[in-house]
């Protein structure tokens, strides 16, 4: 929400130059990057610390951004815990297909919980680094953001009282349900949208993983997929109505389908166990263009939303906020306002490339479940061609793997 006269019942206004909206991956990094030069800002949350490093999400990190973190000295704690994935399977029409994407292009991914990495980055930033950072802040509203002098208010957790926080930049790193990107009025941004009529059941099992690797299941009854998260949990999804009630899918109904739809000519059952995470996510996307609007730059899922088809969601968050970090430095210390000008610009690139893996990769997950005999048969021959072809196999893993430019 956004307004130009907000400060009733205000105390007297702090001051930062820098206010990042949201403690996801992107608002934390871009902290960071802005505390190890000693620019001030301050963070600010809606939920607790508790919750924000306990709550599950992605787990898959390309290579070049797992680079960037380390480079920012974010990464220490990642590269000791994470695991290295060489390879994944797909499974259709009954049989089991290696696709082993390091052998091809010796390159890697990284899995690591994503609440394991917010907790790293919560603890550089605001207990190494010196970060201020406010958690449980309610009504966050953005003022004057097509002036000098932009601020951000919020309801102060602990006194009820409206808190005015004046400012020279608003990060809007809040997700897809934040403040900051209705900030943008209607007309100085236009909103490409996608969707592709599909639900994804999200799970997460209390049970070791089935398989040694990321598997993606390709069946007529709907893509379920197969991802390791730790000794103890393991990720699944099964394709289910858009707008579904988790409810319809009971523990019984749930195995039933995600044995028969990862099911292989010699693949071992799945092992089951308690089902700690149910919920279902509409797979759609939106792109927000320019990603800026006066002194508010708006960065990760703000900005865009990439349905975890492709698991890029997080990775587009890191590359925002490293552009966006560097360029808040740059224009602070050096007086710099190139990184700034070119910000917008450089995340769409790796954006629109991402949507674009996404919306092919949909196809190949969901042309076999769509009812339609045509698509049914255009997905399987998209996937004999990743097997049969040495160059569309490289293709693909160097989409799959994402673009190896360093942010
Ligand atoms: P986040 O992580 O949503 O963080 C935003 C933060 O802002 C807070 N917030 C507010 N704070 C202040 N004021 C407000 N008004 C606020 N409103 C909200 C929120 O509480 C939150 O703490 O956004 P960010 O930083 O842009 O990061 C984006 C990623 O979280 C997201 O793209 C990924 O989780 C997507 N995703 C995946 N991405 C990958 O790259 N690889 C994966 O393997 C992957 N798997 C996934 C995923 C997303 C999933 N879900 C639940 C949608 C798997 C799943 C199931």
């Amino acid at each position: 929400m956004t307004s130009t006269s907000p400060h009733t019942n205000s105390g007297a206004p702090q001051r930062f130059p820098v206010v990042v909206v949201g403690a996801g991956p992107a608002g934390l990094t871009v902290g960071n990057i802005l505390r190890a030069a000693s620019v001030d800002c301050l963070v600010l949350e809606t939920e607790t610390r508790a919750f924000i490093e306990q709550r599950p999400r992605a787990g898959v990190i390309e290579e070049w951004a797992v680079r960037g973190l380390e480079r920012r000295g974010l990464a220490d704690t990642l590269l000791e815990r994470a695991q290295r994935h060489t390879e994944c399977e797909f499974r259709f029409a009954g049989e089991r297909h290696r696709f082993e994407y390091f052998e091809l292009t010796g390159r890697h991914h990284w899995v690591y919980p994503q609440q394991f990495l917010v907790t790293d980055l919560v603890r550089e930033y605001a207990d190494v680094r010196g970060g201020a950072i406010r958690f449980g802040v309610r009504d966050v509203e953005l003022h004057d953001l097509d002036t000098d002098h932009p601020s951000v208010s919020y309801v102060c957790p602990d006194t009820g009282r409206r808190e005015v926080v004046r400012c020279d930049f608003v990060a809007g790193c809040d997700g897809a349900r934040g403040v900051t990107r209705a900030a943008v009025p209607a007309g100085r941004a236009r909103v490409s949208r996608g969707d592709y009529g599909v639900g994804w059941l999200a799970l997460l099992a209390e049970a070791p993983p089935s398989a040694d690797c990321v598997v993606f299941g390709v069946h007529p009854n709907g893509f379920a997929g197969h991802m390791q998260r730790s000794a103890e949990v393991t990720r699944y999804y099964l394709e289910c109505p858009p707008g579904d009630d988790p409810e319809n899918w009971s523990h019984d109904r749930v195995w039933t389908e995600l044995q028969l739809r990862l099911g292989a000519h010699g693949a071992p059952p799945l092992t089951e166990g308690r089902l700690i995470e149910k919920r279902v996510l509409d797979m759609h996307n939106y792109v927000v263009e320019p990603m800026v609007y006066g002194r508010l730059f708006l960065a990760g899922d703000a900005a865009h939303l990439t349905a975890p088809i492709a698991a890029k969601g997080m990775n587009l968050a890191l590359h925002d906020a490293f552009l966006l970090g560097d360029a808040i430095v740059a224009y602070v210390t050096k007086g710099d306002g190139s990184g700034l000008d070119g910000y917008s610009p450089a995340c769409l690139d790796r954006v629109w490339d991402y949507q674009e893996f996404s919306h092919w990769l949909s196809e190949v997950y969901h042309g076999a479940s769509s009812g339609d005999p045509y698509r049914a048969g255009t997905t399987l021959a998209r996937l004999r061609r990743i097997f049969g072809s040495p160059k569309a196999a490289m293709a693909f893993a160097e989409q799959y793997l994402g673009l190896n430019t360093d942010g």
